[in-house]
């Protein structure tokens, strides 16, 4: 061999080896990956509880389960006799006088487990809102912060024979330094709000992968496979049966192995959304997944899927079942919230205001729908407080760590509405897009945005984080919170930045649905007219938005807030929805039918004289 060719390869393995170890370094706390495909026994179904509004379990040292040792001790609380509840499920809507509950709940579930030797195991949770204090026997195993993210601890070598005790202090408490902070426009579902689960490894374990399309490529596989354990350097096999693929390849001592695969294959797309199945094994280790392969990128004004620009049709959906006032988790939760998407007419879906369950990612993709993810950095954030940082670096890579390799994802948005002016915003989010980027290229980045100016009936888009983007996003609520200034149809529009896609993030206003008290034009009545009237404004002024690469209304379905107070209207709802808590359809849902079914121009030409979207 040559001697250049010799350091190429030398410097190539050297590069490989600095950016793995990045990469372990930086994914070091996040949970593994796919856990569909794991050896798994689930924790869920019932728990026993104990209820601490004053949080006195601490001096208590409820984690301990004391029992009475002899005839004069007695022990101030107990698991045995305490109420049930079910995991998943926030505790909210399972107990009422928990209706309004936001504090801390003791859960305790006890279990046998007897694991393979040489093997490892870990307590995964799907997600805790907000705070986990997980304790095992009687000792604790960590401590996870943050709602809607997975997390898992490693109990190789904790468990006891026969029986085990799991308790896990949640504490749904809003924090002023929390992400979200103390104020936002949603219900506050606490608990063990996702699935809990053992897995089992083996030694060295397959903790995570990226299988994606190359940027700007179309036949391109890349990424990487990452082992975690003994024996991080084994030779590694990814295999696309389907397309005839068998790849093989070898870690390196940090136990990442960077994959490069040429093939032609079918693209994903809302039309033919495509999954392949893929294997990636090493000798320790197997895992199955489903993997989709599309191109989303900006070009100019426009978003191309797959090379060809796209409009996005969106809707914005909370992870909440209104029907039965809780939290949505399960795979049949999915499909009832994204069918009424797809019968919308959407393409795309804006998953709000926090990553939403597994279940709701995976269906979106096999659905055809696009998803836009999303952080729970939500107004008011305080980003100068000490730990922000750290806290919003992790929970950007627990949400990427879940969803990499999810072709149905196509945009991570990194906050909602928070103020230009507080302190330390523009720096912590123009840092976070950075590490986001760094993070997947693969993607596309934006921030749903509420600084811009409305009046003379112009809007001007501005806000220092747009250069940051790929999109700019709007959240404009023409016609409820601020009123038309004059003809929707007549609306000019200033572009801080002139060649960027414009996508308006939220639009919308209230209405109860069957309301026939009132004037159908004032806004106090809540009238579906009035709602409807906002909806077929909107759609007049869209056509004046330069730029435009697709809209998403607020919201698909009414939705429990507790800042709603109005006591005939709202009574806890946001009344925003295109559908009743009961799925009825207001006025607005068919107007927004016709624009989604009737777009017929060029995809993504927001201005097009000569088709006409509306
Ligand atoms: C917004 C927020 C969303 C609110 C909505 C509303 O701008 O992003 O979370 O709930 O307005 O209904 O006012």
């Amino acid at each position: 061999m040559k001697k250049s060719c010799k350091i190429a390869i030398f410097l190539a393995f050297g590069l490989i080896t600095l950016l793995t170890s990045g990469f372990r370094g930086a994914f070091a706390q996040t949970a593994m990956m796919n856990t569909q495909a794991r050896h798994s026994t689930s924790l869920n179904g019932k728990w026993q509880v104990i209820v601490d509004p004053l949080d006195g379990g601490n001096w208590k040292q409820i984690w301990k389960d004391r029992k009475p040792g002899n005839k004069s001790d007695f022990v101030e609380y107990s698991f045995e006799g305490s109420p049930m509840l079910n995991v998943p499920g926030d505790f909210n809507s399972q107990i009422p006088q928990l209706t309004y509950y936001e504090g801390t709940v003791w859960y305790k579930k006890a279990f046998t487990y007897s694991l393979r030797q040489n093997n490892r195991l870990f307590i995964y949770f799907g997600a805790v809102n907000y705070l986990a204090e997980v304790y095992l026997n009687g000792t604790s195993v960590g401590r996870h912060e943050g709602g809607f993210t997975p997390f898992q601890f490693e109990i190789t070598g904790k468990l006891k024979e026969g029986e085990n005790t799991l308790i896990v202090k949640v504490n749904s408490r809003r924090h002023a330094d929390g992400l979200p902070g103390n104020g936002y426009d949603w219900f506050n579902y606490g608990g063990i709000t996702r699935e809990v689960m053992l897995i089992e490894t083996a030694d060295s374990y397959i903790k995570d992968y990226s299988i994606n399309l190359q940027k700007n490529s179309t036949t391109e596989i890349s990424g990487w496979v990452h082992i975690d354990g003994l024996y991080p350097s084994q030779m590694i096999e990814v295999l696309i049966p389907e397309l005839n693929i068998l790849y093989k390849t070898r870690s390196n001592e940090a136990g990442y192995a960077e994959i490069k695969i040429n093939s032609k294959l079918k693209l994903w797309s809302p039309d033919a959304p495509k999954l392949y199945e893929v294997t990636v094994q090493c000798k320790t280790d197997t895992v199955k997944d489903e993997i989709g392969f599309r191109q989303i990128s900006v070009t100019g004004p426009r978003i191309m899927l797959n090379g060809k620009p796209v409009f996005l049709k969106g809707v914005n959906i909370h992870e909440e079942i209104p029907q039965r006032l809780s939290r949505a988790w399960s795979e049949s939760d999915a499909l009832l919230l994204l069918t009424w998407a797809k019968e919308l007419g959407c393409n795309m879906v804006r998953l709000i205001h926090y990553p939403h369950n597994e279940n709701m990612v995976r269906l979106a993709e096999k659905m055809g729908l696009m998803v836009w993810e999303e952080l729970p950095v939500y107004q008011g954030i305080e980003f100068a407080s000490p730990g922000m940082e750290q806290k919003l670096d992790l929970m950007l890579k627990e949400m990427i760590a879940r969803d990499r390799n999810r072709c149905g994802v196509i945009i991570w948005s990194i906050s909602n509405e928070t103020n230009p002016s507080s302190p330390n915003r523009n720096e912590s989010l123009i840092k976070l897009a950075q590490q986001c980027r760094q993070m997947d290229s693969t993607r596309l980045i934006t921030s749903a945005m509420s600084s811009q100016r409305y009046q003379n009936n112009t809007f001007e888009l501005w806000d220092p984080l747009y250069s940051s983007f790929d999109i700019m996003s709007i959240n404009e609520y023409a016609g409820w919170y601020n009123p038309w200034q004059g003809k929707p149809k007549d609306t000019k529009w200033n572009l801080a930045i002139q060649d960027k896609p414009v996508f308006v993030s939220e639009f919308g206003g209230e209405a109860l649905y069957g309301n026939t008290a009132g004037a159908p034009d004032e806004a106090f009545s809540w009238r579906e007219e009035y709602q409807e009237q906002i909806y077929k404004d909107q759609v007049e002024m869209f056509g004046t938005i330069p730029n435009l690469c697709g809209v998403c209304p607020w919201i698909l379905v009414d939705y429990r807030s507790p800042v709603r107070m109005h006591p005939v209207y709202q009574q806890g709802w946001n009344r925003k929805g295109l559908l009743s808590e009961n799925g009825d359809k207001k006025k607005a849902w068919f107007v927004m039918k016709k624009y989604f079914e009737e777009g017929t121009r060029d995809e993504g030409q927001g201005t097009s004289k000569k088709k006409k979207w509306h």
